[in-house]
């Protein structure tokens, strides 16, 4: 039972070092990506991860959840407060699996839906084919508009009147416009159907006001608490009260044993810190940077899907430059820039090749980079991606990369010698 990590298991700490160090080395460009805090990562480890709690709280299956229970009612009432939203369900091990639960709350197998395209930036549990979704109910996929690279709102609305979906789920993962939620809404309205937002990517903006919340216009909001919102790694279901015993019933018993206690007060400590007023500052600086790379990649002649960002991240169409998303994922990554290949709107290369990358800025900014780290960065890319293949440019950006990056120090608290 004693000994640390190092002493114990050895293997594996060293293994975890390796990961800090490279954490702390790399420019960490993943739009779903950041660092989370070490208040975070301590509640995360804690002995909450040797409880049974299943139920909710003050009504539990199991002895012994004294704590559990107020740890879970004080995540639950900060996710309120943050959202402004009417119940609140912690327990989701996964934004997939808060989707799922969703899904098996409100719909029956077969059931039609409408989904964004996971080739036009939506995500897999939004009914693509491969994913439980598109096998389960009868997912109708909506997409971009060809010329702006925007979503269709007419192609959702002549779907949604055709097709009377029971649910149309908005979201994305690789979409770097805002998400229009009362046109949505009029949509669904005219359908007669409901509305869930998958929220994942950009719950931190949504609770800062930096980009406008789905609440007011959904029955459903689901979303992860590990992107934007910088918590642990984990799901969350927001809805109106009318839903609170149905969704509450779908994720346990329906969906889930035992929650995640220690991930739900990593949850609550992600909350608290998102209450404050330096989150809504952070939250303004991902927008910022994003902007300012997208716009020094654009200098540097690279198209950007729709033109541009107005939130945290960016499509980069590498077509013209005739680079594929895959060399140009890893190219980057040689240099110690982390990013990952993505498929671009109507792409002619496969998902697992793809004509694009896409790359975020919620990581850099919590290390406190600004706009001249964003102008650097964007320097750093185009020499990386026009010298494909060239060792001393390469060795160049290396050299670049470490020193970027020490000068913002990450977890040195992390760092064992
Ligand atoms: N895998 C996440 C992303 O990278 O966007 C979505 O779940």
């Amino acid at each position: 039972m004693s000994g640390k990590l190092k002493e114990v298991d050895p293997e594996v700490a060293e293994i975890l070092q390796a990961e800090v160090r490279r954490e702390i080395g790399e420019i960490e460009l993943i739009a779903s990506e950041n660092f989370s805090s070490l208040a975070v990562l301590e509640a995360q480890g804690s002995v909450l991860t040797n409880k049974y709690a299943e139920g909710y709280p003050y009504r539990r299956y199991y002895e012994g959840c004294r704590y559990i229970d107020q740890v879970e009612q004080l995540a639950i009432d900060r996710a309120q407060a943050l959202f402004g939203a009417e119940h609140v369900n912690v327990q989701p091990h996964s934004g997939s699996q808060a989707d799922l639960e969703v899904y098996t709350a409100i719909l029956k197998p077969g059931d039609t839906a409408l989904g964004m395209s996971l080739a036009h930036g939506g995500h897999l549990t939004h009914g693509s084919p491969v994913n439980f979704s598109g096998q389960t109910y009868n997912f109708i996929p909506y997409g971009v508009d060809r010329r702006t690279e925007r979503l269709d709102l007419d192609q959702l609305r002549e779907l949604a009147l055709r097709h009377r979906p029971k649910l149309i789920v908005v979201g994305a993962s690789a979409y770097p416009r805002i998400i229009d939620f009362p046109a949505i809404r009029s949509i669904a309205d005219e359908a007669g159907c409901y509305v869930l937002a998958d929220i994942a990517h950009i719950a931190g903006l949504v609770v800062a006001g930096v980009h406008p919340s789905p609440i007011p216009y959904c029955e459903f909001v689901t979303t992860t608490t590990h992107k934007t919102l910088r918590g642990p790694r984990g799901g969350m279901i927001l809805c109106r009260k009318e839903f609170a015993r149905t969704i509450d019933k779908a994720v346990f018993p329906g969906m889930q044993g035992g929650p995640l206690m220690h991930i739900i007060a990593a949850k609550a400590v992600c909350f608290h810190e998102a209450l404050s007023p330096e989150f809504k500052a952070y939250q303004q600086q991902i927008v910022t940077n994003a902007k300012a790379l997208a716009e020094a990649l654009s200098g540097y002649g690279f198209r950007l899907v729709s033109g541009g960002t107005d939130n945290h991240l960016m499509l980069v169409d590498l077509t013209l430059k005739e680079i594929t998303g895959k060399v140009a994922a890893q190219s980057l990554a040689e240099c110690g820039i982390i990013a990952n290949k993505n498929e671009i709107p109507f792409d002619k290369q496969s998902p697992m090749i793809t004509s694009g990358i896409r790359l975020g800025t919620p990581a850099a900014t919590t290390r406190g980079m600004k706009e001249p780290e964003m102008k650097l960065i964007a320097e750093l890319i185009s020499q990386a991606l026009h010298n494909i293949d060239h060792t001393a440019v390469y060795n160049e950006i290396k050299q670049e990369v470490k020193k970027l990056s020490a000068g913002f120090p990450l977890y040195p608290e992390l760092l064992s010698n």
